[in-house]
């Protein structure tokens, strides 16, 4: 029995030293197994006096007990460390790429872009893109410019060489889409085709040799003037604010008739041109092979990139295509 008295500090020092569950696992047989001495006590009762046997079987199963618990608390804190170096291992670190993200964003003229497409996706039109280079027949003819006209002077066009048979050029407005769009749609069509046009203009503070124009196109039965100004009128206000007025003023268009120009007011109290409009003129209906006596509409174009200057309060339109992050940034 006195070899036994030590018994439970030894198993306790022992199961410390274990660093691993291995380990404590060969300290577990050395202090409980088959061969170990609290065991072989046990089997050694029977030599005892019959008077001794009773407490000797108790103290046995007291320091048995004392191990078990022992090594089961120690087996509980190793598995928690084996667990917790595991995951240390094993973890992502979720944290890595916080803090000040500079992420960017869409450019002024792509977010007009988007919210003009909105606008008009809201009163019914739908979205149309055409080409970039485009053929004197849609650019000119078909909308009513034959090569004689003085109306070609105005769009200061850059041409493409590439020889007979056609004459080929960057297109100088969104135009020709209404020309495409009417080839290939029954009527009634309400679309918008936003994209970029090109012009020789040099750049300046109001222009850009290649910039952005909106066009709308709605061919239907009964359509008015009318209809136009209202259209034109709920767009701006839409876009710009209740507090933005539009006034259409008289002008020309050889591919409309009658022609306006229209206006916004700014805040100054004076007006700012944003683009053109007017009734599909009847040759050009005919040059798409719809009846003028069936069918009627208007059309539009303004500059995306006049809109933006105008509702940001640029000095300078070139401002848009310098791509300063400084100035980009603010919006
Ligand atoms: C046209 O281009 C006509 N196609 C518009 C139109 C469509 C009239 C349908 C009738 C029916 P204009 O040349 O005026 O028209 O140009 C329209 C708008 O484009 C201008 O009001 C202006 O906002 C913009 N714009 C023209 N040139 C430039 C430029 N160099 N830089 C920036 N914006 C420009």
């Amino acid at each position: 029995m006195s070899d036994l008295e030590n018994l439970a500090n030894e198993a306790e020092e022992a199961s410390f030293a274990a660093s691993t569950l291995e380990n404590l696992e060969q300290v577990q047989a050395q202090f409980l197994g088959k061969k170990s001495k609290l065991v072989l006590a046990k089997k050694a009762l029977g030599t005892l006096p019959a008077e001794d046997r009773a407490n000797a079987g108790k103290e046995i199963n007291e320091i048995k007990g004392q191990i078990e618990q022992l090594i089961s608390s120690r087996k509980a804190a190793l598995q928690e460390s084996e667990w917790s170096s595991k995951f240390n291992k094993e973890r992502m670190d979720l944290t890595e790429r916080l803090g000040p993200i500079d992420r960017g964003h869409l450019h002024l003229i792509t977010q007009a872009r988007d919210e003009l497409e909105d606008v008009f996706i809201g009163m019914g039109y739908s979205v149309v893109e055409g080409p970039e280079v485009e053929t004197a027949w849609y650019n000119f003819e078909a909308l009513n410019i034959p090569d004689w006209h003085p109306a070609r002077g105005n769009f200061d066009t850059i041409f493409v060489d590439l020889g007979e048979p056609e004459e080929v050029m960057l297109r100088s407005h969104t135009s020709p889409v209404q020309i495409r769009t009417m080839e290939s749609q029954e009527p009634p069509i309400y679309i918008v085709a936003p994209g970029r046009t090109f012009r020789t203009d040099s750049a300046d503070a109001t222009h850009l040799p290649a910039f952005n124009q909106i066009e709308g196109l709605v061919i239907d039965k009964g359509i008015t003037m009318g209809d136009l100004a209202g259209t034109i009128d709920s767009f701006v206000h839409a876009f710009f604010g209740e507090e933005v007025k539009s006034r259409l003023r008289p002008s020309y268009f050889p591919f409309t008739e009658p022609s306006a120009e229209f206006d916004i007011s700014r805040s100054d109290g004076s007006w700012l041109e944003l683009g053109g409009c007017g009734m599909v003129h009847p040759n050009v209906l005919r040059n798409c092979n719809i009846d003028p006596e069936v069918w009627q509409g208007f059309a539009f174009g303004f500059g995306i990139d006049r809109l933006v200057s105008m509702r940001y309060q640029l000095d300078d339109i070139r401002e848009l295509v310098v791509n300063d992050a400084r100035f980009l940034r603010q919006f």
